[in-house]
């Protein structure tokens, strides 16, 4: 148990929240984590009202603890998907990729937690202003759709600019980069890739297979040129995208080579023509384990930083001796 403004605001055992992750994170993966002290949140993003509802309910199903939905703001559907989660007292909503200010009062009138990905000091200031209950701060090593700012720099920016508690996104994978996390000031992670690699994850096996062997370098930022930059893990697919964007192909030819790509990915396990997106922490994930080994795990890797920095940092007392 860890405990910080976000377990107490939540009521949840650990300050994790696993990130909302389109068409990999569903009712399975949000109720394994839940029930081992997280927040597992669910990938709305290419649903539709009906399959929004079906997840619901095998996630109430599934676990007794809190979770979250992510709403896509880009996606045609997101009006209707937040009026769902409004109707079924979802008790904390993310939003992604776009501002959720219309949305905020709606949600909290039914006591649904607001809590936001901004990957800005600027965003983040709006919606404090606006009502939300926290805000996850996303840094550049994240997977998928991203920001510009690492999370190294944007924390403590972000944390320095708002009082509402922080989560930190982005490159984090353990207990280290928990504990790395909080000096910067953020309240919680929110972890993403990490997750992939659960045994209650629901993505094809080949996708998996190439997330436990990526190494460091091996992401690359695709959309650059139509400011809807992605991270993904490079592959044939990556490559020829790359190769068109630096041709000078529109937006167009683009927007039809990315399409439906990720869903290839991850459902079907085309792993040469599908997206296969995940952060940069991807080389420090090679194995795959239970969410309850997950957290048990994180847990141990937090107190042993603990256990082992705190001491050998000499007091200013000590030093002045
Ligand atoms: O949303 C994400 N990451 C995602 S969404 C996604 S699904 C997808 N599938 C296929 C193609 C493209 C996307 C995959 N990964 N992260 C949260 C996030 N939000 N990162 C950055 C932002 C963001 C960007 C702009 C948040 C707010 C924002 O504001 C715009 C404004 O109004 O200022």
């Amino acid at each position: 148990m860890i405990s910080t403004r976000v377990t107490k605001l939540l009521g949840i055992r650990y300050p994790v929240f696993q990130g909302g992750m389109a068409w990999v994170s569903s009712a399975t993966l949000v109720a394994g984590v839940s029930n081992a002290g997280g927040l597992g949140i669910l990938g709305s993003g290419p649903m539709d009202p009906p399959a929004l509802h079906e997840e619901l309910r095998q996630i109430k199903q599934l676990t007794d603890k809190p979770f979250g939905v992510n709403i896509m703001l880009m996606m045609p559907d997101a009006p209707e998907l937040v009026n769902i989660c409004i109707e079924a007292r979802v008790p904390v909503v993310t939003t992604g990729a776009g501002n959720p200010g219309p949305y905020i009062k709606a949600l909290k009138d039914v006591g649904c937690r607001v809590i936001p990905v901004v990957s800005s000091v600027a965003l983040a200031k709006r919606l404090e202003r606006a009502g939300v209950d926290a805000l996850i701060a996303e840094g550049s090593e994240s997977g998928g759709h991203i920001g510009e700012i690492s999370t190294m720099v944007l924390i403590p920016q972000v944390v320095d600019a708002v009082r509402l508690p922080v989560i930190a996104a982005g490159g984090i994978a353990d207990g280290r980069g928990i504990m790395a996390a909080m000096a910067l000031g953020a309240q919680g992670v929110q972890m993403g890739t990490r997750f992939i690699l659960s045994k209650e994850c629901f993505v094809h096996e080949n996708y998996k297979k190439v997330v436990a062997s990526a190494k460091d370098r091996d992401t690359v930022i695709t959309g650059l040129s139509t400011g809807h930059p992605i991270r993904v893990i490079r592959n044939k697919l990556a490559k020829y995208y790359l190769e068109r964007e630096k041709s000078g192909a529109t937006p167009e030819e683009l927007e039809s080579i990315a399409r439906g790509s990720l869903r290839k990915a991850v459902s079907e396990g085309d792993v040469e023509n599908g997206s296969i997106m995940a952060g940069q922490v991807c080389g420090l994930i090679d194995r795959e384990e239970t969410c309850q080994e997950i957290f048990s795990r994180l847990e141990q890797e937090f107190f042993q930083v603990q256990r082992t920095l705190a001491p050998s940092i000499p007091t200013q007392k000590e030093l002045l001796a």
